[in-house]
């Protein structure tokens, strides 16, 4: 029996195989977790219900981020399923490619700045709002992805770390209004992982090779540790931790000069 069995977890944000929500779904399953999933738009459908059928989970249903009506009729859906469920996992985010690169001065502008904090941060709380009715009774867990340039400046991360400072204020105020009822809210800060959303970034790969130097594990993190990371906090082993960042990244924000 794992530490996460008779709990229920919708995951939002699978595109891929390599994508981290499902290393998280992978840990979660292997816990013992009974799995939804949600897909951003019909081209990435196949492959999510794919993806879910491996953790024998049948629920796959259409999610778009960016609006009021496709969440409602995501958790109106799923109310077919289910009428109550323990987790919620949000690994989103999204700005336009051309606002993460070059100068942060030149390349944020209001357009992208908006589509940013509404896709990367703001989803979390519509999320959570759409969530709580089904979470309300049975103390449950909120978890969302976040990245160090939330708190530090990163070249070419760009209008994503005010999203990311946005993200991880948000788990602090979720994680005040929602303690009353018993629901914790957490973030992971993970280190750099090859997934679809950093490919094509440029300098990517140096940044891995550069983490790999500086970290005190001198190595990079996997999606597995990630995965198992979070199976920890949204699990009642966890009971006492809400609102707070646990960085998975190999210890590399620690470090002030590595020799
Ligand atoms: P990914 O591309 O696999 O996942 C991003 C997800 O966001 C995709 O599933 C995509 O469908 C979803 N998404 C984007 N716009 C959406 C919308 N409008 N509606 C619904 N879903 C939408 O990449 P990933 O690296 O697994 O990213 C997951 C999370 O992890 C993100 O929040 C990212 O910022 C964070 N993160 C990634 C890394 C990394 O190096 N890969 C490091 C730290 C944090
Ligand atoms: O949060 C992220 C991914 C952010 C991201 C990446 C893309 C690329 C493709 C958001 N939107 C888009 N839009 C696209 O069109 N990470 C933590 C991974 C990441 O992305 C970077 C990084 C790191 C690390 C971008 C620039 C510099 C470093």
């Amino acid at each position: 029996m794992g530490f996460l069995s008779g709990k229920r977890a919708l995951i939002v944000g699978v595109a891929s195989k390599r994508s981290i929500a499902w290393a998280i779904a992978e840990s979660f399953a292997e816990q013992g977790a009974e799995l939804a999933f949600t897909y951003q738009n019909e081209k990435l459908k196949s492959r999510v219900d794919e993806i879910a059928e491996q953790t024998d989970s049948n629920i796959n249903i259409e999610l778009d981020v960016t609006s009021d009506e496709s969440i409602e009729n995501c958790f109106a859906e799923l109310k077919n399923h289910w009428d109550e469920f323990d987790i919620l996992v949000h690994s989103v985010g999204f700005a336009p490619r051309e606002a993460l690169a070059g100068r942060f001065l030149e390349a944020t502008d209001r357009e992208s700045w908006s589509i940013a904090q509404d896709i990367s941060a703001y989803s979390l709380t519509a999320l959570s709002r759409a969530a709580y009715p089904f979470m309300k009774e049975r103390q449950g867990s909120v978890l969302t992805l976040s990245y160090l340039g939330a708190v530090r400046s990163v070249k070419n991360y760009n209008l994503m770390g005010p999203a990311k400072a946005a993200l991880e204020s948000s788990v602090r105020f979720l994680a005040a209004d929602l303690g009353g009822e018993g629901i914790r809210v957490n973030a992971i800060s993970a280190g750099p992982i090859k997934t679809l959303a950093a490919s094509g970034v440029a300098g990517f790969r140096e940044m891995l090779n550069g983490y790999a130097e500086m970290a005190p594990l001198k190595r990079n993190i996997t999606a597995a540790e990630v995965g198992n990371a979070s199976a920890f906090l949204c699990s009642d082993l966890a009971s006492g931790i809400t609102g707070q960042v646990l960085y998975v990244d190999a210890g590399f924000n620690i470090t002030g000069f590595a020799g």
